[in-house]
Formats: C-alpha cells, structure tokens, sequence
C-alpha cells in the first residue's frame, strides 16, 4: 500500500483583491486546527509554511489596469514551483489561501502532472474575467480564465505552458454572481455550471453525482478549488466578496463526503478565509471541517 502522504501550503496573498486580512487566512486556518483533524487520515502530514508575500504596495499595471499583476504572477510561480515539487514526490498539496488569484499557481503545479486534469471550481462566483471583461480589475476574479488559457500573458504563462486545463473539464457549483463576461465565456466554451439554481432544483447529492460521473469519464486527476464565499455567507462570515443565497454547511459538508467516497480528487486549495471579517475564526473552522470531511472523517 502506497503511504498517504499530506503536504500542506500557505499561500498568504492578498494581492489579488482589495481588502486586507486574507493574508491572515493560513495562519486561521492552522490556528482552526488542521493538523490534529487530519492527521488520522494519513501516514505523514507536512506543513511547509508559508510562501513569502511580503507588504508592498499596490501598483497597478497601467496598460492593462490589472492590480498588482508582477507580484501576483512572481508569487504564483514560486507556488506552481513547491506545488511541483510535492506532486512530483508523491505528496497530496493542500493550498491554504489566501486570495483566490492563488489558484493561477496552484493548477499551474498540478497540471503539468495530467493530461487531462480535472477541476471543481467550487464558488459564489465563476472567476472567469479578464482584464477586459472585469468590473474591477482585482485578479482574483480571473484564475479560472488564465488556467483555461485567457488573460494576461504574464498569468497565462506561469509555470511555462499554456492552457492548463480545458474547458470541458471544469465544472463550477454554487455560482450566484456572474459578470456578463463570464457568462458569455461560460456559453462559448461549454463550461458545465451548476448554479444555486440547479442546487435548489435537484439537490446537493445530485449535484454531486453527476459532477463526479461527468469528471471520472474524462479526466486523470481532480483539482479542487474552493472558495469559501461559495458557502452562505451567514455560515461563513469570513469572506471578502460574501453573496447571500449559498450553499449551506450541510450541503457543503455531504459534497466533500461524497468527492472522498469517490477517490476523484488528487489536489485541493480552500482560498478566500480573512479572519478580520469573521466571528470568532468560524469560516476558517469550516474550511478545516470541510477537508476532515474530504479526507475521510465520518459522523459514526
Ligand atoms: B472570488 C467580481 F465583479 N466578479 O471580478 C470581480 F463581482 O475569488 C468578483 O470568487 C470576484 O472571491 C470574486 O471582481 C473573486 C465582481
Ligand atoms: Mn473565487
Ligand atoms: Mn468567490
Ligand atoms: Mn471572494
């Protein structure tokens, strides 16, 4: 039997957005208790830290109106590197966000490892924009267009290679505000959503069987992306882009039970917890729930 071997990484960007705070989300996420909770399901944890962000100030790019974009894309090569490296000796890489723009790094490490990886882009919102297309020009609204290939060179290219992922391997659940951008995006590359719509309509469980049946036939490995805005903000206070009307902790809990009954899932990431904004680090618990449950903890 292949020893289950856990590598844990802090990615403490906040360079992707605009409110502070999502820096501190490793440190509340460890803080939570992450490796007590699961250390029972593997025969070795390491945690690596975390990459070094630094404090500097925002510059925006005046060309593309993109904020902070060399500091974003240095830092997420210096993730893809580490991310690389843990794949590559047989470690599962868990990424503690940290702005969502992290995922740019993380797929980039993963990536390269499969030829058709799979992604759960698990989210209030799709991340698709580019800098034409977003109403803000923070890059945490992006990483999924650049993982598909769409953006800003100096993004697109991280780790040396381009596009990561292709569309049809991508399915988003949860999703409740879509850019116009977005959803013509969405549209012309056929990417598979299920909106609050189809969660409410059919039932998380549903939901689930499909997106694992759907990914199992087509792709060699599963990335899981999950913001925890893609939560009700009444459970998960502790985001920086909350919207009402989301996913509930049960919901949530049976969607991670039944990806690790599934054994699809061979990367995940739990971005977007700024403890400033929460009460009493309950979304940063949450997300540390969240993995127990992907790795194996049972209610009996
Ligand atoms: B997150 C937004 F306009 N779409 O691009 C944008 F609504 O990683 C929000 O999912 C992006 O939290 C949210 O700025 C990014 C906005
Ligand atoms: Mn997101
Ligand atoms: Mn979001
Ligand atoms: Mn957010």
């Amino acid at each position: 039997m292949m020893k289950k071997k856990l590598s844990i990484i802090g990615m403490p960007m906040d360079l992707g957005q605009m409110r502070r705070g999502v820096d501190m989300g490793p440190s509340a996420i460890r803080y939570a208790g992450i490796n007590e909770r699961l250390k029972p399901f593997f025969d070795e944890i390491h945690d690596l830290g975390d990459i070094a962000i630094g404090r500097p100030e925002v510059i925006v790019d005046q060309e593309s109106k993109l904020r902070n974009l060399d500091l974003v894309a240095e830092k997420n090569a210096l993730l893809a590197e580490k991310v690389d490296e843990a794949v590559q000796a047989g470690w599962f890489p868990l990424v503690l966000g940290g702005d969502h723009s992290i995922a740019i790094g993380t797929i980039a490490g993963v990536a390269k490892h499969y030829k058709n990886l799979g992604v759960i882009w698990y989210d209030a919102h799709g991340d698709l924009n580019t800098a034409e297309t977003s109403p803000s020009g923070n890059i945490h609204g992006m990483p999924l267009a650049v993982s598909l290939g769409i953006g800003h060179s100096k993004l697109t290219e991280i780790g040396g290679y381009t596009p990561k992922i292709k569309p049809e391997n991508v399915v988003i659940i949860g999703a409740r505000s879509l850019d116009e951008g977005e959803r013509i995006l969405i549209k012309e590359k056929g990417i598979k959503v299920y909106t609050m719509h189809e969660i409410d309509r059919m039932g998380m469980a549903k939901v689930m069987e499909e997106t694992i049946a759907y990914l199992k036939e087509r792709t060699d490995g599963v990335h899981l992306s999950l913001d925890l805005d893609g939560l009700d903000p009444s459970e998960c206070p502790g985001v920086g882009t909350p919207v009402i009307g989301g996913i509930s902790f049960r919901e949530s809990h049976l969607a991670m039970e039944m990806l690790e009954e599934s054994k699809i899932i061979t990367s995940a990431e739990f971005v977007e917890v700024n403890p400033i904004l929460d009460e009493k680090n309950k979304t940063a618990s949450i997300a540390v729930g969240l993995m127990a449950s992907l790795f194996g903890e049972k209610l009996l």
